[in-house]
């Protein structure tokens, strides 16, 4: 007992990590859930549910093929970028239907990563409006699914009208250290905004 009072203050413990939040958004399997799957280190929170064939004509999957399932409310998952910064990633539903969803999940949120495919270019457009209007700063992240055409970032970034801050990033949402890149892109982001705004 004594041991441990005499060590008191000599040992301080280390402070409390920053924790962040940030969504990751872009239209119907766009990658949402892989991309917080392939990143999270704990078991990732996910509100899947099948697919079924009522719901074929608003949940279109082509490019999808392969779908089985959606999202229903949201994704959510961990990660340590560094010993001092933890982000939580809130993954938000696809379809437009769930649209009431997002306040609620925006709501803390420091930053964002718009995921787009370039096949399917417009259904990022909604998420590319709501965080510009909101001022959130984000990252548009291209997922390059095999078989999809690659295109310049430029090529991107004109043709989603990108202010010239927002970095544009080619991925692959099931790679961890790939999705690591775009997340450090977002927290950076943010932090030249704060460093900025301090003068
Ligand atoms: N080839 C390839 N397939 C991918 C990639 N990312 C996701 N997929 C597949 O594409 C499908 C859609 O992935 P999800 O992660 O469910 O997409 P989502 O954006 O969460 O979908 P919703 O929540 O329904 O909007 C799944 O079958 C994935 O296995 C990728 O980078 N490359
Ligand atoms: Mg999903």
């Amino acid at each position: 007992m004594r041991l441990l009072r005499a060590d008191r203050g000599r040992t301080r413990p280390a402070p409390a990590p920053v924790a962040l939040k940030l969504l990751v958004a872009g239209g119907f399997g766009v990658g949402k859930t892989t991309l917080v799957g392939a990143v999270s280190e704990i078991r990732p929170l996910h509100t899947e549910e099948l697919l079924t064939e009522a719901g074929r004509p608003v949940d279109d999957t082509a490019g999808v093929e392969g779908k089985r399932t959606t999202t229903v409310a949201m994704d959510f998952g961990r990660i340590t970028l560094r010993d001092d910064l933890v982000l939580y990633l809130f993954g938000t539903p696809g379809q437009d239907r769930f649209w009431f969803l997002w306040d609620e999940l925006a709501r803390g949120a420091l930053g964002a990563v718009v995921l787009a495919d370039t096949r399917r270019l417009q259904d990022c457009f909604a998420a590319v409006d709501y965080f510009e209007r909101r001022s959130i700063p984000f990252t548009l992240a291209v997922n390059c699914f095999d078989g999809a055409d690659r295109y310049p970032e430029d090529d991107v970034r004109a043709a989603l009208d990108l202010d010239p801050g927002v970095p544009v990033i080619l991925c692959d949402a099931r790679e961890k250290e790939s999705v690591k890149g775009v997340l450090v892109s977002v927290v950076e982001q943010r932090f030249a905004e704060l460093a900025h705004r301090a003068g």
